[in-house]
C-alpha cells in the first residue's frame, strides 16, 4: 500500500499545531492562538493539526460551523523544500541555449522534454569539453542538449532530505534533479541547501513533548509552547516563548489573551474555545478546574451566545461511547506515550456518557489492549474509561503483573481496576502511575 500523501509544509507560515490524534482543546487552542496572533500583526500563523479530530472535536466544528484547522501529517524538510526551479532547456534546443543559462550564473541546466520529463542535466564541464572539441564552430554550435546531457541523480519532491543524508554526503555531484510524484521537473536541489534546509516552525499549542507531536517535530523548529500539561519539554537552540500553566485547558490561555488585548474572537472561534474549555474540565467537574477556567468560560459563552452548562452536556454527550467504534479504534483515538521509570507507558482515555457498555466490552478492550502492549513493546498500557456526566472511571489494564499488582487501585475483575471519581489522566491518574513505576524495586 502506498504511504499516506504528505501534507506539505510551506516555508513562509508558522503552524499553530496541538497533539496527534487532536481532541476538542488542541484543535480550539490551534485556532484560537492562531487567530490572535494573527490580530496582533503575526499574519504568518497558521492553525493546523496533526491528524483526524477525535469525534466530540467534530461535533463542536459543525456546531460553531466552524473550519478545521489545516492538516498537516509530517513537518520533516524535503526535496521539494530546497529545490530550485532553475529554468530548463529543451532536448532539441541548440548548445548556446544552454551556454545562456551559464552566463547567467547556473552551474547546471536542467533538459526538459515537452510534457515536463527530465532528460538529464548540462554542466558547464560539459559545454566546456564540446566547445574545445576538434569540430567545425557552426556544427558544434547546431548541437542540440540532448548529445551532452548527463543522467542526474534524481529524488521525487517529497522523499525527506533525512532519508537520503548520509547518501548525499558520499556522491560526488552536488546538484541533484528533483521530480513531482509524476515523474514531473520541480527543480534542482544542491548539496548546499540539502545539508541546511529550511525547517517548518511550529507552535506547540496543548502539549510539550517531542513524543505526541506531529511526525517528523524533532526536524522543525519549535518557536513558542502554550500548554497545560507537565514538563517534559524539547530542548530549542535559541530561548523560545514557553507557557506551561496549570489550568483547565489550553483554550482559557488562549482566551485570556484575548480578553486581556481586548480582542474578542467571532462567534464560530468563541464557540471553539469554550468547547476547549468545557471538554478539558468536564464541564468544571474535573479537579483541574480553576477559577479562571469558570471565569473565561462565562466570557466566551456570551460571545459564543451559548448557555454554558446545557451546551456543555450536549458536548460532551457526542462523545462517540463504546458500542459505535472497534476496541483498536477506542484505545487509539486518545491515546499518550510517557516514559516512567525508564519504562514505555501508553495511557489511553476514552469519555462515555454512562459505565453500563463497559461490561459486555471489556474482554474485546483488553485484547486490544494485550495486542498493542506486545506490537509496541511496553511496560504497561491502560485504557481510562471516563463517565463524563457521573464523573467517574474505570481503568482497564494490561502489562507486567509486577506493576499490575502494586497498583493502589480496587481490582473489580480481571484487568479492570476502580477508579472510583478520577477523571484526569493528567493531574489523577499518571501521578499514581509515576510513583509506581519509579519506586526502586
Ligand atoms: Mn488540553
Amino acid at each position: 500500500m502506498m504511504p499516506p500523501p504528505k501534507d506539505r509544509w510551506d516555508t513562509t507560515r508558522t503552524y499553530v499545531i496541538g497533539h496527534q490524534r487532536p481532541d476538542t482543546d488542541a484543535i480550539a487552542s490551534a485556532l484560537g492562538y492562531a487567530w490572535y496572533l494573527n490580530a496582533i500583526g503575526h499574519t504568518d500563523a497558521t492553525a493546523a493539526r496533526a491528524g483526524q479530530p477525535a469525534e466530540q472535536a467534530v461535533f463542536a466544528l459543525r456546531r460553531f460551523e466552524q473550519p478545521s484547522p489545516f492538516l498537516l501529517t509530517g513537518v520533516a524538510p524535503t526535496f521539494g523544500h530546497v529545490a530550485v526551479p532553475q529554468p530548463s532547456v529543451l532536448p532539441d534546443a541548440p548548445l548556446p541555449a544552454a551556454m545562456a543559462r551559464v552566463a547567467e550564473g547556473d552551474r547546471v541546466i536542467p533538459v526538459v522534454d515537452e510534457t515536463g520529463r527530465p532528460a538529464g542535466i548540462v554542466t558547464s564541464l560539459a559545454l566546456a569539453r564540446a566547445y574545445m572539441a576538434p569540430m567545425n564552430v557552426t556544427l558544434m554550435l547546431a548541437q542540440p542538449c540532448q548529445t551532452i546531457a548527463e543522467p542526474a541523480v534524481t529524488y521525487r519532491e517529497r522523499d525527506r532530505l533525512s532519508d537520503h543524508r548520509s547518501a548525499l554526503l558520499r556522491s560526488e555531484t552536488d546538484d541533484f534533479l528533483v521530480v513531482s510524484e509524476e515523474g514531473k521537473y520541480v527543480g534542482i536541489a544542491t548539496r548546499r541547501h540539502i545539508l541546511a534546509p529550511p525547517r517548518a516552525r511550529l507552535i506547540l499549542v496543548d502539549h510539550n513533548e517531542l513524543s505526541q507531536a506531529v511526525a517528523d517535530a524533532d526536524e522543525a523548529e519549535i518557536i513558542g509552547v502554550l500548554d497545560h500539561h507537565r514538563l517534559a519539554n524539547p530542548s530549542t537552540a535559541t530561548p523560545i516563548p514557553f507557557v506551561v500553566d496549570p489550568v483547565g485547558s489550553t483554550s482559557t490561555l488562549v482566551a485570556e489573551y484575548c480578553r486581556d488585548h481586548n480582542l474578542e474572537p467571532p462567534r464560530p472561534l468563541a464557540g471553539m474555545l469554550l468547547s476547549g474549555v468545557l471538554s478539558d474540565t468536564l464541564v468544571f467537574r474535573s479537579p483541574t478546574t480553576t477559577d479562571r477556567d469558570r471565569s473565561i468560560a462565562a466570557w466566551l459563552a456570551r460571545l459564543a451566545g451559548v448557555e454554558t452548562e446545557a451546551y456543555g452536556d450536549e458536548l460532551l454527550r457526542a462523545s462517540p461511547g463504546l458500542t459505535a467504534r472497534t476496541p483498536a479504534e477506542i484505545l487509539d483515538s486518545d491515546r499518550k506515550s510517557y516514559q516512567m521509570g525508564g519504562m514505555k507507558v501508553s495511557i489511553g482515555q476514552v469519555e462515555v456518557a454512562a459505565l453500563q457498555e463497559l461490561p459486555d466490552r471489556r474482554a474485546d478492550l483488553l485484547a486490544a489492549l494485550d495486542e498493542r502492549c506486545r506490537q509496541e513493546g511496553l511496560t504497561l498500557i491502560c485504557l481510562m474509561v471516563t463517565d463524563v456526566v457521573m464523573g467517574r472511571s474505570r481503568l482497564l489494564c494490561r502489562g507486567e503483573t509486577w506493576i499490575l499488582q502494586a497498583l493502589p487501585f480496587n481490582r473489580i475483575a480481571d484487568g479492570e481496576f476502580d477508579l472510583d471519581d478520577m477523571v484526569s489522566r493528567k493531574k489523577q491518574l499518571v501521578p499514581v502511575l509515576m510513583a509506581v513505576l519509579e519506586e526502586p524495586r
